[in-house]
């Protein structure tokens, strides 16, 4: 029988390649996307389905994670087989600046949605899926970490997110709900937020090669994460849902790379060499060497980064680094795309993006271009 399933979030980077991973599994999907005053689908638009041809597989409805009634209504209207909660304020620094809001949306919108599930009388029939995050380690207590490791979160975001985590462990084990926490570690894409600080490094520095900005301002660059590729963590949001007893699992590549280390592989996918000079809020990196003609808005001596304390954040989570045997052992599941290989991708994407402006910009059309990051 075909399964129903209904994403939060499915505008998102994980929601986008969770839907496309869906609709080839064979099922109905059912979106809940913000009203915005622009349209906010981008990331979807190429698997979109007009409403108006009969049975479309993917249908969207306007919802929000702060809206009982609606999250009811949508809940009661679709029925799902399987719910994935991917919707979140989910930029950790944005946090510190709304904590409020990301509470209400990352911390009870959970729970409105578990609530409609119980109040609609599908505990025993609705799988749920909460994308708890490697932020609840926070000021990590082993290394690294897994399911056992206690929390200790750092952010706003991170203590929403726990709640969240431990409302899900909640109703699974009072009302015997199917409920799992994703425990996942940074995860990114070519379709990864611009302000993220992956994205933020391979947009910066391919804009920057093509002349289109001077320098890309950044925050930590000491610190250390766990970066895996969204397609291969969706796999595993799906795969969780498909056992035969709910469980919650660490989702991590185990292995650890610095923000720098990240800044370096993106400038070498560009052709440049960057050298690192000064320390702390001095810190910047120089161009000390171009491989031919890749990088035309550039030259030798060229300052591309610099520190700025602003991106800094009240308490910082200076280092995530993910076990995931037990995903490993129990599902089978692995990762396949390593960061590095992952880096050459996005910057291939923002380079393809950055040659085009640049080269409109050359002939004299006026792009609308936001260099904001
Ligand atoms: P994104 O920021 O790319 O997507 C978040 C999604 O949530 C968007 O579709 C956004 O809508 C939607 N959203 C935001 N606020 C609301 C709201 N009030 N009501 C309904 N929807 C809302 O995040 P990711 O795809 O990267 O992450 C998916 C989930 O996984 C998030 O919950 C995140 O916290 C969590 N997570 C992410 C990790 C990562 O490394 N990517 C790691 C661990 C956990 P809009 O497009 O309109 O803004
Ligand atoms: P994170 O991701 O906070 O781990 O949350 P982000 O990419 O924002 O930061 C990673 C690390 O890089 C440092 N950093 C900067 N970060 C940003 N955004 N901008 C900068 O200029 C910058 N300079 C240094 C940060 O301080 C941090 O240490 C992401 C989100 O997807 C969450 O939703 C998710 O739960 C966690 O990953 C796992």
């Amino acid at each position: 029988m075909e399964k129903t399933a209904l994403v939060t979030g499915v505008t998102g980077q994980d929601g986008s390649y969770l839907v496309e991973f869906l609709l080839d599994k064979g099922y109905e999907v059912h979106g809940i996307k913000r009203r915005s005053s622009l349209f906010n689908t981008q990331r979807i638009d190429h698997i979109f389905q007009d409403p108006h041809v009969p049975n479309p597989r993917l249908r969207l409805h306007y919802g929000d994670l702060s809206d009982t009634s609606n999250l009811t209504r949508i809940i009661q209207e679709v029925k799902p087989d399987e719910v994935y909660n991917l919707g979140a304020q989910s930029h950790v620094a944005v946090s510190f600046e709304a904590p409020e809001y990301t509470a209400d949306v990352d911390a009870l919108g959970t729970l409105r949605l578990l609530e409609a599930i119980r109040f609609l009388g599908l505990e025993k029939t609705t799988r749920f899926y909460q994308a708890s995050t490697s932020e609840l380690y926070g000021l990590v207590q082993e290394i690294p970490q897994r399911e056992t490791t206690p929390f200790y979160p750092r952010s706003p975001y991170a203590v929403a997110k726990l709640y969240s985590y431990w409302i899900t462990v909640n109703y699974r084990e009072a009302y015997g709900m199917y409920a799992c926490n994703g425990i996942l570690f940074n995860h990114e894409s070519p379709r990864r937020g611009e302000t993220f600080v992956t994205r933020k490094i391979t947009r910066g520095l391919a804009n920057i090669a093509q002349g289109l900005e001077q320098c890309v301002y950044m925050g930590n660059l000491d610190s250390l994460r766990d970066w895996g590729h969204a397609k291969d963590y969706v796999r595993m949001q799906w795969m969780m849902l498909q056992q035969d007893e709910p469980d919650d699992f660490v989702i991590a590549t185990g292995k650890q790379y610095s923000v720098r280390d990240f800044v370096n592989w993106s400038a070498s996918e560009l052709g440049v060499t960057l050298e690192f000079r000064g320390t702390d809020v001095d810190e910047h990196a120089v161009v000390v060497a171009i491989d031919g003609d890749s990088a035309p808005g550039l030259k030798v001596g060229d300052v591309v980064l610099r520190v700025d304390p602003r991106y800094f954040r009240p308490a910082e989570v200076e280092t995530l680094l993910g076990d995931p045997s037990k995903a490993h052992n129990k599902l089978g599941w692995a990762p396949e795309i390593t960061a590095q290989e992952m880096c050459s991708e996005m910057v291939a994407a923002d380079l393809k993006v950055a040659k085009r402006h640049a080269f409109l910009k050359k002939h004299g059309h006026d792009v609308p271009f936001s260099l904001e990051t």
